[in-house]
This record gives structure tokens, C-alpha cells and sequence, in this order.
């Protein structure tokens, strides 16, 4: 009798206990679901400002863009932290400010990798978290050490800063190596048939751009003359690896598939996607299907292809049942440009369509349309839409997200703006250094300075006015919002104020910087 109690009491108190843990279990799980959502960083390549529907335009259809928007916070004062592509990025995923890292500029295929792999970085706090981590598309940050065997695995790279998964382009699409790189390794790779890059010499024997404009399906307009692939000429010279080189037009494809398979495989655990389309960068290349459908030529067939693949990946994630637990955020390197450096009608074909809406200058610029870019952030049923005119930096997501997340996003320039991202409130920033080719400026509330900087006002290839001037630029964005009226002269005061917060914050005018494009 006691014995049979005694397994009664026995067996009675396993069954709580094991129910106890199950409950937990679960409870720990829908936790896990609430605090920390799938994040998938939806970022674009030199789309501007005014390229995007929910933004303005209406020459270019953007359904799947303007739906997200639609259905989520749309930042009107929303910043990519550069105005061009590295130290974007670089500041995305380290939430430092690029100036602060003097290698974080422009970088040729063969540069090695700019980010530390010491420092925390957004993917590193997200592991840490629980996440699983995954990139697929450009990544333009520098692999290696400076010495690169592309025939062995390539290292660091994107799987040491933080990446569990990484399936990239090394630098830009007109830049060598044409081939992707997966966790590491040139995808398909031939080793009869070795790499070599080299950005100083041509290899002999191999065409080029300048020597062989015969082989070319597209031209080069400046720059864009050394190795060519696929007969579109490249920045740098490139031998071998025939097999493995990519076919442009099929890039889009290649990348949205990486990326759904990704999700598809990721989604027993919270995963962090970074997913960097190439498009609309140079050199634009639309898949045929995609070819004429924009009225635009190729700058506005790919802007509707990636608006596509976007629409492809919010199916995916419908499909999974992932959507109310997949936080959502869209944005852009850097701002728009029409000609950089292929002739491919761009300039001809752009009608009546802003690329940078009323915003002035474009990328490469320190006027606004250098940075300020298309963001948005979306969570079905957690983000209610609205649209928000606090000011947001790409910059202030490693803080912002640390905090979503529980997790530690160390001492950087970010700034916890979770509130804003996620609808609850119309604050933001203060202030924000804007950077272009590092040349840095001052928003600041609805003002804007520009110290004088040497060098062209215009650069004549792209077109495009760099904001450079022998005078202070002060503008008040809230009047004028095409930076027209310089205010320097009538408004001596808020010249001094912007002085002295842009020197608070930058240390120096940054006046010794030279621009660098050619
Ligand atoms: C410039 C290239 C431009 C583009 C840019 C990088 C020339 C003349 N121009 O140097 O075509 O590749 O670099 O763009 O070579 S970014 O979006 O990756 O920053
Ligand atoms: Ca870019």
C-alpha cells in the first residue's frame, strides 16, 4: 500500500513537473515570438528618394514597395549614413559613423575587409540573441586581408563579422570579381580554370573595355573600360573563373532564390535576413522579362524588377505563416543617380520622373537627396501605418534593434529609436552628420549646414551638384526643402549655433578631405 502511495506521489509529481516545463517551453517560445521577431533588412542600391511610389512617383509603378509603406510607419526623414555605398553599409552594420573609419570609402573589389572582426556588429548582437544570421546579395565591405586567393576559401568576410549564412557579390556588379561567393567560396569554381584579379594591370591577352569596344552589348560612358563579362566592361581587370562568373540579367533571380530558400530553412528560429539587391545600380541589367517594362529603359526596368522580387519575398513569407512575426525594414544605400557610367538612356528615358523627388543633388551628394532615401518599417499587426517625419538614421537600427531584442548594442553613434520605428512616436534624432565621399554636413531639427568644401560644385559626369562651395550652406528644410535659399548671410546666429553643434559632434570641418571622384 505505502509503496503503491509512494509511486502514485512518485509518478503524480513527474507528470506536474514534466507539465510545468512543458508550459514553460511553450511560454518561453511564444516569448521568443514577441521579443524576437524574424528581421529582414530589405536594402537597395542607389534607389532615390523620389523612385518609389509611396514616395512620389508615379511614371514608376512600385506596388510592392508602396504596399509596405502603406501598411507601415513610411519615414519622410529617413537617412542612409552615406552617399554612397561602403561607408553605408559599413555604418548599417556597426552603428559607427563611416568618418569615423578613415578605410570606409568607395572600395575596389580587392580591398580588404573594412569592418573589425572584433567589433560588434548588428548580426553579431543578433546571434548573440538567439537569431540565426543570414546576408544574400552585395556586400561591398571588403574580403580578406588585401592579399586574396580567390581559388581558396576567402576569409574574413562577412561569416566572421556576425553572418551564419552569406551568399554575396563581393563589391558592386561593375566591379571584378563577377562571381558570387558563398560562405566563403567562388560558387562553381573551376580549379582548372583559376581566378585572378588585379586592379592595376590587365592580365595579357584579355580584352578590355578601352581596347575592344567591339565585344560590348552595353557602352561605357566614364570610367567602366578595363575587363569585360558577360560583354559588359568592368571597374578591374579579371582572368579566369569562366565557369563561375555570373550572368547579369539572371542576378535578381539568383539572389531572390537564395534569399526565400533562406527564410524557408530559417524559420524554426528567429532569423536576421540582410537582403541587398543590386538594383538600380550600374550596370542595369533587367532580366528579359523585365526589359521595356518601366518606358524608362534599364534604370527603371530593374527598379521594377526589384520591386518584384520584393513582392516575391512578402509571398514567401505569407506562405510561411511568417508575416505578423517578421519585422520588416526597407531602405537604400545611398541616393539616385541617372548616368554613372554606362550609356544606357537613363538620362534620355527619365521623362518627367524625380529619381530624387523635390530633394536636391543626388548620390554623391551632400545636399539631401545624397541621403535621405526611401524607409520604411513594417510588422503586420504590430506596426500601425502612419507616416513619420522624425528624423532616423540607418545609423540608429543596431540600438534600436538592440533594444526590440534584449540585446547589448555596445557604445556606438546609434541611437535607440525604437519608439519611432515602430510607429509610437514622431521623435527621432536631434541631429545627424550627413556624409558624402567623406565630406560630412549638419542636419539639424529642420536645418541643414554645409561647410565649405574645395572642388567641383558639379561633377560633370554624373551630373550631379556635390555641394560643394567656397561659402557655409544653411538651409532651412522646413521652407525650403530643394535647398534653394542659402540662409548663411541673412541668419548669422544659426550659422554660428550649427557651427558649433557640427563641431561638437565632428571635432573638425573636415575641410583637409579631398573628394575623391574622378
Ligand atoms: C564609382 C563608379 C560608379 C559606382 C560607384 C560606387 C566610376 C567612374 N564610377 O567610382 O560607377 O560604381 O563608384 O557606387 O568608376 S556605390 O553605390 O557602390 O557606392
Ligand atoms: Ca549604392
Amino acid at each position: 500500500m505505502t509503496i503503491m502511495r509512494l509511486a502514485f506521489i512518485l509518478l503524480t509529481s513527474i507528470f506536474i513537473i514534466s507539465g510545468c516545463a512543458q508550459e514553460n517551453h511553450s511560454q518561453t517560445v511564444s516569448e521568443k515570438q514577441q521579443n524576437k521577431p524574424n528581421i529582414l533588412l530589405i536594402y537597395l542600391d542607389d534607389l532615390g528618394y523620389g523612385d518609389v511610389g509611396a514616395y512620389g512617383a508615379t511614371a514608376l509603378k512600385t506596388p510592392n514597395m508602396d504596399m509596405l509603406a502603406a501598411g507601415g510607419v513610411r519615414f519622410t526623414n529617413g537617412y542612409a549614413s552615406s552617399a554612397t555605398c561602403s561607408p553605408s553599409r559599413f555604418a548599417l552594420l556597426t552603428g559607427v559613423y563611416p568618418w569615423r573609419n578613415k578605410r570606409a570609402k568607395i572600395l575596389p573589389g580587392t580591398a580588404p575587409l573594412i569592418i573589425d572582426t572584433t567589433q560588434l556588429t548588428l548580426p553579431k548582437m543578433l546571434k548573440q540573441q538567439g537569431y540565426h544570421t543570414g546576408i544574400v546579395g552585395k556586400w561591398h565591405l571588403g574580403l580578406g586581408d588585401g592579399q586574396v586567393d580567390w581559388n581558396q576559401r576567402i576569409s574574413p568576410g562577412p561569416n566572421e563579422v556576425g553572418f551564419e549564412y552569406a551568399y554575396i557579390m563581393a563589391a558592386t556588379q561593375d566591379r571584378v570579381p563577377t562571381v558570387y561567393i558563398e560562405n566563403g567560396d567562388v560558387v562553381g569554381l573551376d580549379p582548372q580554370d583559376p581566378i585572378q584579379i588585379d586592379y592595376q594591370n590587365n592580365f595579357e591577352g584579355e580584352p578590355t573595355g578601352m581596347d575592344n569596344p567591339e565585344l560590348l552589348k552595353m557602352k561605357w560612358h566614364h570610367g567602366h573600360y578595363n575587363s569585360i563579362v558577360n560583354g559588359i566592361s568592368r571597374i578591374g581587370f579579371m582572368k579566369g573563373g569562366e565557369q563561375a562568373r555570373w550572368v547579369d540579367e539572371n542576378m535578381a533571380d539568383t539572389f531572390l532564390v537564395k534569399a526565400q530558400q533562406y527564410i524557408v530553412e530559417h524559420q524554426q528560429e528567429p532569423f536576421f535576413l540582410y537582403y541587398a539587391l543590386q538594383q538600380p545600380h550600374v550596370p542595369r541589367t533587367p532580366h528579359p522579362r523585365f526589359v521595356g517594362t518601366s518606358g524608362m529603359g534599364p534604370r527603371g526596368d530593374v527598379i521594377l524588377e526589384a520591386d518584384w522580387c520584393i513582392g516575391e519575398i512578402m509571398k514567401t513569407l505569407e506562405e510561411q505563416r511568417l508575416l505578423e512575426n517578421t519585422l520588416i525594414i526597407l531602405s537604400s544605400d545611398n541616393g539616385p543617380v541617372l548616368n554613372d557610367g554606362y550609356y544606357d538612356q537613363a538620362e534620355e528615358l527619365v521623362g518627367n520622373h524625380k529619381p530624387a523627388g523635390p530633394l536636391r543633388g543626388g548620390k554623391y551628394s551632400l545636399f539631401e537627396a545624397g541621403t535621405r532615401v526611401p524607409f520604411i518599417t513594417y510588422w503586420k499587426g504590430h506596426i500601425e501605418p502612419t507616416t513619420s517625419d522624425a528624423i532616423v538614421s540607418q545609423l540608429d537600427l543596431m540600438a534600436s534593434i538592440g533594444t526590440l531584442v534584449g540585446g547589448d548594442s555596445g557604445d556606438t553613434d546609434s541611437k535607440d529609436l525604437l519608439q519611432a520605428f515602430m510607429g509610437q512616436s514622431q521623435y527621432g534624432r536631434d541631429e545627424l552628420i550627413l556624409e558624402a565621399t567623406t565630406r560630412t554636413a549638419l542636419r539639424k531639427e529642420n536645418w541643414v549646414l554645409i561647410p565649405p568644401y574645395p572642388g567641383p560644385p558639379v561633377n560633370k559626369n554624373v551630373k550631379i551638384e556635390l555641394g560643394n562651395s567656397a561659402e557655409y550652406l544653411l538651409f532651412n528644410l522646413e521652407q525650403d526643402l530643394g535647398e534653394q535659399r542659402n540662409l548663411a548671410t541673412t541668419h548669422p546666429d544659426k550659422l554660428e549655433e550649427m557651427k558649433a553643434s557640427f563641431q561638437m559632434i565632428r571635432g573638425d570641418f573636415g575641410q583637409t578631405e579631398r573628394l575623391e571622384l574622378k
